[in-house]
This record gives structure tokens, C-alpha cells and sequence, in this order.
């Protein structure tokens, strides 16, 4: 704000008009005008005058703190961490082309239904062998000789021998035989000597070699 005060001095309002002056002096120089008088009386206070430059920032208050504000944004990414500890192994993968593998099966397989089929029939045969050795291999009496014959299919060993006594056939479960079906000219120990019984397969006996044909004993089908 200005006031204009009464001084007890003249005072000369200069009127200015000048033409783009740079400096103070040049204004000076420029005056047109200078107009000079003395003071009568005070006036009336001017007009409020334009407000002054801002002021400095002032101390903080010491009233209450206001509230939180919102969160502020999302920060940039931060840099890339150092690799993590090595996981856990997996499970094992899927085979790969096992049709090799699967014709190699298919063939044991095969292979293992067969040798079971075999050991089934040669179990039976044992089982059956046993069975002639121990009652059918003795026929007591034409029925019996008849069964054994139809049974063996074949020619078949008898539980009869006489290689104890030549000449003399006994059962091989002891005792001598009580029947016989021998075909003529039988038994004759032929060559070296034949000491065990064959029935063939008409029926007849006949004296063999013990050696000669034991594994024929058996071999009919089960
Ligand atoms: C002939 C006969 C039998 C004898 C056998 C031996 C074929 O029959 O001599 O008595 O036991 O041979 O192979
Ligand atoms: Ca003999
Ligand atoms: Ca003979």
C-alpha cells in the first residue's frame, strides 16, 4: 500500500512517456513533461494496492495429523532374482516303441502255455505209469490183460520178470504167477537173455530184455 504523505517539500510529479528505454537514465532523458506544486491538504487514503510477493513457507502446524491418504501407485518391477534350488526329479516317462517288446512277450508266453501243456501230460503219464506198475502191470486173470491192453494202446511192460530165478517169473511185487497169456514159442530168452514181460498188442506175452525198451513202459497216451 502507498500513501501519498504531506511533506513540507515541493514536490514534482514526473509524467513519463518514452519510447522502449532500456535504462533508468534513458527514461530520464525521455521526460516530457515535469509538473511541480506545493501541497494544499491531505487527500483520502488511495485505493488498496496490489498484493506483495508470496511469503515463505511457513512452520509446520501443530494440529492433528490428517489421514492416510490412498496408496500411492504401482512401483516399477524390481530386477530378476537369482535361480531357485533344482526341483525334484519326475517320474518316469512313458516307454517308447515296446512292440519288440510285446512280441517278445506274446512269444514267452506261448512258449510257457506249451511247457505247461507238456508237463500236464507228462504228470498224467507218470501218474498213470505208477498206476500199471503198481495194479494194471500184474494182470491176475484174462479181464485184467484185456484192460491193460486197451489201456496201453500198445505194447506195455508187466510187473513180471524172472530174473531171479531163469525160468522162473514172479511178480515183481512178489509171488509167483497165478496167470499167463504167453504167445507161443514165449518166453524163449532169446539172444543174451530176456528176463522182463512185455503184453502186446494182440493180448500175448512175451519174455524182453529188461534194457531194451523200459521207456516204451509208458509210452501210450494219457
Ligand atoms: C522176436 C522173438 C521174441 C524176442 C524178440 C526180441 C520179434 O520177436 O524172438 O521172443 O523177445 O524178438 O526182440
Ligand atoms: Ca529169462
Ligand atoms: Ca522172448
Amino acid at each position: 500500500m502507498f500513501w501519498f504523505v504531506s511533506l513540507p517539500t515541493l514536490l514534482c510529479v514526473v509524467t513519463v512517456s518514452f519510447s522502449e528505454p532500456t535504462t533508468c537514465e534513458d527514461s530520464q532523458k525521455a521526460c516530457s513533461v515535469i509538473a511541480c506544486g506545493i501541497p494544499v491538504t491531505n487527500g483520502t487514503p488511495g485505493r488498496d494496492g496490489r498484493d506483495g510477493a508470496k511469503g515463505e513457507k511457513g512452520e509446520p502446524g501443530q494440529g492433528l495429523r490428517g489421514l492416510q491418504g490412498p496408496p500411492g501407485k504401482l512401483g516399477p518391477p524390481g530386477s530378476r532374482g537369482s535361480p531357485g534350488p533344482q526341483g525334484v526329479k519326475g517320474q518316469k516317462g512313458d516307454r517308447g516303441d515296446s512292440s519288440v517288446t510285446e512280441t517278445k512277450l506274446a512269444n514267452l508266453e506261448r512258449e510257457l502255455r506249451s511247457l505247461e501243456v507238456e508237463l500236464d501230460r507228462i504228470k498224467k503219464l507218470k501218474a498213470l505209469c505208477a498206476e500199471l506198475q503198481a495194479s494194471v502191470a500184474t494182470p491176475k486173470n484174462a479181464e485184467e490183460n484185456k484192460a491193460i491192453m486197451d489201456v496201453a494202446n500198445d505194447h506195455a511192460f508187466l510187473g513180471i520178470t524172472d530174473e531171479v530165478t531163469e525160468g522162473q517169473f514172479v511178480y515183481v511185487t512178489g509171488g509167483r504167477l497165478t496167470y499167463s497169456n504167453w504167445k507161443k514159442n514165449e518166453p524163449n530168452d532169446f539172444d543174451s537173455g530176456e528176463d522182463c514181460v512185455c503184453l502186446l498188442k494182440d493180448g500175448l506175452w512175451n519174455d524182453i530184455s529188461c534194457s531194451s525198451s523200459f521207456v516204451a513202459v509208458c509210452e501210450f497216451p494219457a
